[in-house]
């Protein structure tokens, strides 16, 4: 399978106009069905498909304390935002390329189940299957050929709140800033073998993995169910994995224990945790998470949205506190990463004098698409007083950061220089 961005859009297209027609299911409802059930959730039927109105609620944080997180979330390296913990990124210098558990950032949209990885079964069901139903065990998904990908997961609204602080264009949702990332090494199986095991149908066009986790109910009470969301399945025989272990270990409770999907720079979302059942399906599929979710809304976009999110952006951050003190006259060696999901980084250029003069940073690692790379650059400060240190990655496919991101609603995929704040001291 290619991966053209091209072909990606023009399917989502089709995707779109189908689900426009009423020809597409949101897992089993139809769409005038589904829009009769928003109504009397009173979520309102205006524009199809885009519910700003709930979405303020349902992605803000709820709880206070990374509730329902397994593993220890120490403030120096995870800042919490209720359900959720951001990674400080000034934790991950010298932590070396892969992010290790304990530092990895959570994103959960209820909390994290504990599931035996003795009984676990997946599911692998629908019209997309030539033979019908197929269970799989952990020990059989072990007994299939195996393949590692080092590759981020991140969220799409990383950096959300930079809209705010920067932009002063304020977005619903967790007011993450750089550190809804963690890159680790994935060990796991193609879902393309476990698909063709299943007997997949020529026919096929979508799947829509499923989480175990509870469903997500948001304050207002509105019930979406569990967390899933379709892919093409261009991409899914592409090169998405299920994976067992990260980092070398089996994957931890809060990465998904024990099978999570892994889908390479795509939108952290399409990496559904604690995989329980894959549906497979002849027609377009559609759940909360690629209608009224992960799409982009707002003035710049049509009213149903944007298309459906598939790749992350184009994003760097340094390994520094926000606020840091640096002493003047002081050699310092300023670290940090940069990132994309359409190609490996080819260039990161800083500028400590607010972004009057760039110099190019050092890259420590070889441009790897879907994945980080470290870089670093000395900066010897003069001035005692307030300054703002950039960053500016560019990725193999040319796209440099902007300036400032042309804002969504959600706040998603912010990809602009992020002006950092530190003070020189004397
Ligand atoms: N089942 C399930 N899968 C999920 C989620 C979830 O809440 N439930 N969150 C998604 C989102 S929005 C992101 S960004 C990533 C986060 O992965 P991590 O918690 O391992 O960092 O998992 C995705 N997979
Ligand atoms: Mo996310």
């Amino acid at each position: 399978m290619t991966r053209i961005p091209e072909a990606e859009t023009a399917y989502d297209r089709r995707r779109r106009n189908q689900w426009l027609a009423g020809e597409a299911r949101a897992e089993g409802v139809g769409r005038r069905d589904m829009l009769r059930l928003l109504a009397a959730a009173g979520l309102g039927t205006a524009v199809p498909m885009s519910l700003p109105a709930a979405t303020a609620n349902a992605a803000g944080p709820t709880v206070s304390s990374g509730e329902g997180i397994v593993k220890p979330l120490p403030p120096e390296r995870f800042i919490v935002h209720g359900t959720n913990a951001e990674t400080r990124f000034e934790a991950l210098a010298g932590t070396g390329y892969l992010t290790p558990v304990s530092h990895f950032f959570v994103r959960n949209h209820t909390t994290t189940p504990r599931l035996d990885a003795a009984t676990w079964r997946l599911k692998v069901w629908g019209d997309g299957l030539t033979g019908g139903e197929r269970q799989f065990g952990l020990a059989e998904l072990k007994s299939l050929p195996s393949v590692t990908r080092t590759a981020f997961v991140e969220c799409a609204g990383n950096a959300r709140n930079f809209f705010k602080t920067q932009q002063n264009q304020p977005a619903s949702g967790t007011p993450w800033t750089t550190g809804a990332i963690g890159t680790a090494r994935w060990r796991g199986v193609r879902l393309a073998d476990v698909l063709r095991k299943a007997g997949l149908s020529r026919k096929a066009v979508d799947v829509m993995p499923r989480g175990l986790d509870d469903e997500y109910v948001t304050p207002d009470g509105t019930n979406y169910g569990r967390v899933r969301r379709p892919m093409p399945l261009s991409k899914a025989l592409d090169d998405v994995i299920l994976a067992y272990e990260m980092n070398g270990a089996p994957l931890p409770p809060d990465h998904g224990h024990p099978v999570r999907l892994l889908a390479p720079s795509w939108v952290g979302i399409s990496s559904i945790k604690w995989l329980g059942d894959i549906e497979v399906s002849t027609t377009p599929l559609y759940s909360p998470w690629n209608t009224d979710f992960y799409r982009l809304y707002g003035d710049a976009y049509p009213p149903g949205g944007s298309a459906p999110l598939t790749r992350q952006t184009l994003k760097s951050a340094f390994e520094l506190p926000w606020n840091a003190t640096l002493s003047a006259h002081t050699r310092h060696r300023l670290t940090g990463r940069a990132w994309s999901g359409h190609g490996g980084i080819t260039r990161v250029e800083v500028s400590t004098d607010g972004g009057t003069s760039w110099r190019q940073a050092h890259l420590h690692d070889p441009a790897h698409r879907g994945a980080w790379t470290r870089w670093s650059t000395p900066w010897t400060p003069t001035k005692p007083g307030p300054a703002e240190l950039l960053s500016r990655a560019t990725d193999a496919t040319s796209r440099t950061q902007p300036r400032t991101t042309v804002p969504n609603t959600q706040g998603y995929l912010f990809d602009a220089v992020v002006r950092h704040a530190v003070t020189v001291v004397a």
